[in-house]
């Protein structure tokens, strides 16, 4: 039996999330072509019959410019201490002037004693021959242990990488139950579902600013779920921008993030959002943890 924890790091929009749920085969980890879609640490289980791997989705690295940013560093530092490996995601189409930043990054991490594999992902946009100039720019970033070119939208090359996960695992027992696929609790799946679509159908600086609390949650005697949410925003203009020319646009936000928790909880979902301005939020040290950056 091999297991072990492994962290997944990289630059903001490098794929980490979709390579997470690619890997678990679950949508536990938000999407979005938007920067830092993801904000916290997120555990996901892979169980197989000689193995288990414990991934931890993190955060984009990159400079905070507030204290929510500061948390999201901080859940990145806390991810990568004992771990067994590092997954570093980078993005294919890496332009040559970025290259610098990665080696900051990475060198940020302070992995020195542990191994790292370099996924290098999304090659399905890009000419075959396109890859191997793209291998060596980044194989001189850091002594990786292994790298693997894969697409984690198209799971294409995901066994590779699999195997090469796996054998940088240690002997160890399993660390979770064989169906745990991971360490979120429902009502934050939900909430995340919900950001996600506001991240995808909002534009410009809006998405950053946003946060979204369950302010209730019931299953009723028939099975079907009744969810109340708000959707926090920074700005009493956002808010408007938000409900949409005669709440077109929150009615869209609902309808989607509703298809996917009914899917999510196997059940009816009567969903219902409210739109609340809490000015300069991801600069509050209270309001951040009273929505769940503990
Ligand atoms: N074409 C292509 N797009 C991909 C691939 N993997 C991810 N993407 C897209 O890249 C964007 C970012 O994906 P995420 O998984 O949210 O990236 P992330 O690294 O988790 O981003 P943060 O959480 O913001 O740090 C999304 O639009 C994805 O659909 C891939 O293999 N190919
Ligand atoms: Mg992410």
């Amino acid at each position: 039996m091999k297991s072990g924890f492994i962290a997944i790091c990289g630059r903001p929009n490098a794929g980490k999330s979709t390579l997470m749920n690619c890997i678990i085969g679950e949508k536990v980890a938000i999407v979005s072509s938007k920067p830092q879609t993801t904000r916290t640490k997120i555990l996901g289980v892979r169980t197989g019959e000689d193995y288990q791997l414990v991934l931890i989705d993190t955060p984009g690295i990159h400079k905070p410019h507030n204290k929510l940013g500061k948390r999201m560093e901080k859940y990145i530092y806390t991810a990568t201490q004992d771990i067994d490996a590092l997954l570093y995601v980078v993005d294919c189409n890496i332009k040559d002037e970025e290259l610098e930043l990665e080696k900051e990054a990475l060198a940020g991490l302070k992995t020195s004693d542990v191994p790292v594999i370099l996924a290098i992902n999304k090659i399905d946009t890009v000419e075959k021959l396109q890859l191997l100039p793209i291998l060596d720019k980044l194989q001189g970033l850091y002594n990786f242990s292994a790298i693997v070119p894969i697409s984690a939208q198209n799971n294409e090359n995901i066994e590779q990488l699999l195997d090469n996960l796996r054998e940088t695992l240690p002997e160890g027992p399993k660390f979770f139950p064989d169906d745990t696929l991971t360490d979120q609790p429902e009502r934050q799946i939900v909430a995340e579902y919900i950001r996600e679509k506001a991240l995808r159908l909002l534009n410009r600086e809006i998405p950053h600013g946003i946060a979204v609390e369950i302010e209730k949650m019931k299953e009723k005697e028939n099975g079907s779920y009744e969810i109340l949410a708000a959707i926090y925003c920074e700005k009493q203009s956002h808010k408007g921008i938000i409900i949409g020319k005669g709440g077109e646009k929150l009615k869209k936000i609902g309808t989607f993030a509703r298809r996917d928790i009914e899917k999510f909880l196997n059940a009816k979902v009567y969903l219902e959002l409210w739109v609340r301005v809490k000015e300069d939020w991801r600069n509050r040290e209270n309001f951040i943890t009273d929505i769940g950056f503990e």
